[in-house]
């Protein structure tokens, strides 16, 4: 059932009191209570959020997240902002990034996320109005070269073999309980980190919604073994037990090196910017293009520890479509797959939309984070790809889907069971109401048009 146009409307105008619900004034809490602080790729949905509402805020918390910016070139997955009235497990004094000299002077987390950032850059611009090009386009000059330089990290520190595709060190660099890194986990010979309390279980409702004990254990260690190394990328290369080409988060910064590349001139970049950039770009596709197997039409994350795939059906597994892929072959494959029972086309489904992981695996839980439900973001990402590889009719049904899902729901949830449409996990949560509003555009054919 499709909602109305007014339901729409409505939906709209509750997006945008979420983010002011949430706005510190120059970042925004990636939710109210479970995550206090700035998160790095949450803010640049947030960022694509506000560019609907203003668009010199929306610059305003990219720009206050590359301020946390490490001197590597490394953008914190967190930027601890919120005061002491706003608890958060594992805060800045389990992180100590003091210990290591490319530490900025606030107090931040010694990992990152995927670079949505150049997205964010990009929609923005997109959505500026004529009379605010001026202001914008010197802010995005100022920002455009710590943009270069995140990329530059992770083409170089986080891919030392020139392989194209990013190494991940944590699950904490963006999809934390994922199948995906289990095995890797389960490796890990000792996870005896110190006395903690988790403050996330007591902070949503039923546990069950989020990692385990045995998870966070290994979670923490982790973090201890990466203070340990002082976060020095060559150190942990050589000696840390966790280290995962991550194809999703590899699909994310190509898709990021073409926004960049799509900015350039408004930027005014210099050449060997824009060098680099095509250079990024194309180690990226054939980076992607070497996990992709044609016979199932997955493409698969390797452990760079053991050398082994990691062949399971989540939602990375299309990561040639989130990269806009322009090989045929790997597109319709990826298409055919991708609306299978064992994904969107399953029959049990509430809407066709894509799962964190796929109903066909063992491990399969629809409500536990990233472990089946559906998240809006990631549908985001998918919807963005797809509309630009010219499947736009798939684009707006899952558009369609998402903003359903959302209204029917009656809230900005984390994420949603994908076989009853429930809310779950954290309620008012930004980067869902942001990509809600970007959604929203597509009704409102003026605003659309500017972008
Ligand atoms: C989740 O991660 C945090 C740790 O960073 C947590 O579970 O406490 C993930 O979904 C992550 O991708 C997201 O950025 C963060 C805030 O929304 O929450």
């Amino acid at each position: 059932m499709t909602v109305t146009a007014d339901a729409r409307a409505v939906l709209r105008d509750q997006a945008a009191a979420v983010l002011h619900g949430n706005d510190a004034g120059s970042w925004t809490r990636a939710a109210p209570h479970l995550y206090p602080h700035q998160w790095s790729w949450d803010s640049a949905f947030i960022a694509i959020g506000w560019a609907h509402l203003d668009v010199r805020r929306a610059l305003m918390e990219l720009e206050q997240l590359f301020a946390a910016q490490w001197s590597t070139g490394m953008v914190p997955h967190i930027v601890f902002r919120a005061g002491p009235d706003k608890p958060y497990f594992p805060g800045p004094e389990w992180w100590d990034c003091a210990i290591s000299p490319a530490a900025p002077p606030i107090k931040t987390t010694g990992i990152c996320q995927p670079p949505v950032h150049a997205l964010a850059a990009q929609r923005i611009w997109q959505l500026t109005p004529e009379a605010l090009r001026p202001e914008i386009r010197a802010r995005l000059q100022a920002l455009y070269p710590r943009l270069v330089a995140w990329h530059h990290y992770l083409a170089t520190e986080r891919d030392p073999e020139g392989s194209g595709l990013v190494t991940a060190y944590h699950p904490w660099e963006g999809t934390d309980n994922s199948p995906r890194w289990d095995h890797a986990l389960a490796r890990i010979e000792v996870a005896e980190p110190g006395p903690y309390t988790r403050l996330d279980t007591s902070q949503v409702g039923d546990p069950s919604q989020r990692p385990t004990d045995w998870d966070y254990d290994r979670y923490l260690w982790l973090v201890e073994l990466l203070r340990k190394y002082k976060y020095d990328d060559a150190k942990i290369y050589r000696e840390y037990p966790f280290l995962i080409k991550d194809v999703f988060f590899s699909a994310v910064l190509v898709a990021a090196n073409a926004a960049l590349l799509d900015l350039a001139d408004v930027a005014d970049a210099r050449d060997s910017d824009r060098t680099q950039l095509a250079g990024w770009l194309d180690r990226g596709k054939s980076g992607l293009a070497r996990c992709f197997d044609a016979e199932s039409g997955l493409c698969l994350d390797y452990d760079v520890r053991t050398g082994e795939q990691i062949r399971l059906r989540t939602f990375a597994s299309f990561a040639p479509l989130f990269a806009e892929t322009t090989d045929t072959g790997q597109r319709v494959a990826q298409l055919a797959l991708l609306d299978s029972a064992d994904f969107c086309g399953n029959p049990e489904f509430r809407y066709r939309l894509l799962p964190s992981t796929s109903p066909a695996e063992p491990v399969f839980q629809p409500h536990n984070y990233w472990r089946g439900p559906v998240w809006p973001v990631i549908s985001w990402l998918l919807w963005r790809s797809l509309s630009l590889l010219g499947c736009v009719d798939r684009a707006d049904a899952m558009r369609t889907d998402s903003l359903d899902q959302i209204a029917t729901a009656g809230e900005f949830a984390e994420y949603f069971d994908p076989l009853t449409g429930a809310p779950l996990g954290s309620a008012q949560q930004s980067w869902t109401a942001a990509v809600a509003l970007d959604w929203s555009a597509a009704d409102r054919p003026d605003e659309a048009s500017e972008a």
